[in-house]
């Protein structure tokens, strides 16, 4: 961080290195960096060595404006190179790799002063002649459903600069194979080649939890990259696939009676009229009864075809039902007095119409 402080005498400027020490607690490391105002900074593998280098630009004393590279020659040591950038304040900075030779260079923006304020926007290309290599490709995918969505899991891997500790993963979902329409990595999906100067979007995760994944009959198509220090990606590692099975989600089942009082749904798994399904524990089940030709809906009676003593009266339409085990179920409900007939679950010719229920299931998150 850095920029004006307003304590009681000075400096009133500052620019601080916080070693994050976990358990929210973060330690001033005395870095000894020069002091800016109306500032930016940002971090970056310039030299290739595994360990992030510092940019930084702002005000020293308005007018005296400098831009500096400072070395992370390791133990808390940042040493300024003393490159020859222009001194800009009001400013912002970035790393990029623009020319692809495997070393990170410097876009700075900002205001500079010779007697008069500038505008400055200017690309520094590195000239070093040590070069970054990608990391390997991550390893050990796998993927589950939890909840509403997928959670995604990978293996750390390893890069020829970056520490494992330091290397950042990145995403991407697609609807079909090597594709990423759901969830965008931003590099090329075939080689991995990063399109943006950005750490991975899992940050430093090795597993991430992504909530909408759950579309029945939807199959996700996955990969994950590594991102070195120095901004590169490694290959995409071999790509998963995780299916939704498809659901059913409605059957409409004409009820038939000869005597126009009651109707009755009669789920036969064998009968190849209707899907030979079983609902699965958990389900949830809605019946909806549309009675016809002026009948009135009174009462549902929903029986579980496993077991005769599972049974629900109920008066609501539509009724949602909780499968409390793997269950075929049959269905009975009301349109008028009388008594109940034994109606086949299929549309007759020449039969007077009840009415109509229609299904729907969903699976339970
Ligand atoms: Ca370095
Ligand atoms: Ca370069
Ligand atoms: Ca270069
Ligand atoms: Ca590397």
């Amino acid at each position: 961080m850095a920029g004006h402080d307003n304590p009681p005498s000075p400096p009133y400027t500052l620019t601080k290195i916080y070693r994050n020490d976990a358990n929210d607690v973060f330690t001033d490391i005395g870095a000894g960096l020069t002091a800016l105002n109306e500032c930016s900074l940002s971090w970056g593998d310039y030299d290739n060595d595994g360990d992030l280098d510092l940019t930084m630009a702002g005000s020293i004393g308005s007018p005296n404006y400098v831009t500096k590279i400072y070395r992370n020659d390791a133990n808390g040591v940042f040493t300024d190179i003393d490159a020859d950038l222009t001194g800009v304040w009001k400013c912002s900075l970035s790393w990029g790799d623009y020319d692809n030779d495997d070393d990170l260079d410097l876009v700075i923006a900002g205001q500079w002063y010779d007697g008069s304020f500038h505008g400055a926007c200017k690309v520094y290309r590195n000239n070093g002649d040590v070069f970054n290599t990608p990391p390997s490709a991550p390893g050990g995918l796998g993927a589950v459903p939890t909840g509403d969505g997928l959670t995604f899991s990978w293996s750390a891997t390893t890069d020829s600069q970056t520490p494992a500790a330091g290397l950042s993963y990145n995403l991407r979902i697609g609807t079909s194979s090597g594709t990423d329409d759901v969830f965008a990595g931003m590099a090329d999906l075939g080689t991995g080649w990063r399109r943006v100067p950005a750490t991975g979007n899992a940050q430093k995760r090795l597993s991430w939890a992504l909530k909408g994944l759950d579309t029945p009959g939807a199959t996700y198509y996955w990969s994950v990259q590594a991102v070195d220090s120095a901004l590169a990606g490694s290959g995409w590692a071999a790509e998963q696939s995780y299916a939704f099975p498809a659901l059913p989600t409605y059957h409409t089942l004409w009820l038939t009676i000869k005597n126009p009082t009651y109707g009755t749904i009669d789920i036969d798994p064998n009968d190849p009229n209707w899907p030979p399904f079983t609902y699965p524990e958990g389900t949830e089940l809605t019946l909806t009864a549309e009675p016809n030709e002026g009948k009135k809906f009174t009462k549902w009676k929903v029986w579980d075809a496993n077991d005769p003593n599972v049974f629900v009266l109920d008066t609501n339409n539509p009724i949602a039902i909780v499968m409390s085990a793997d269950r075929k179920v049959k269905a009975f409900f009301k349109c008028g007095g009388g008594g109940i007939e034994n109606a086949l679950p299929l549309l007759m010719a020449g039969a007077v119409l009840c009415g109509y229920a229609s299904w729907r299931r969903r699976r339970r998150g």
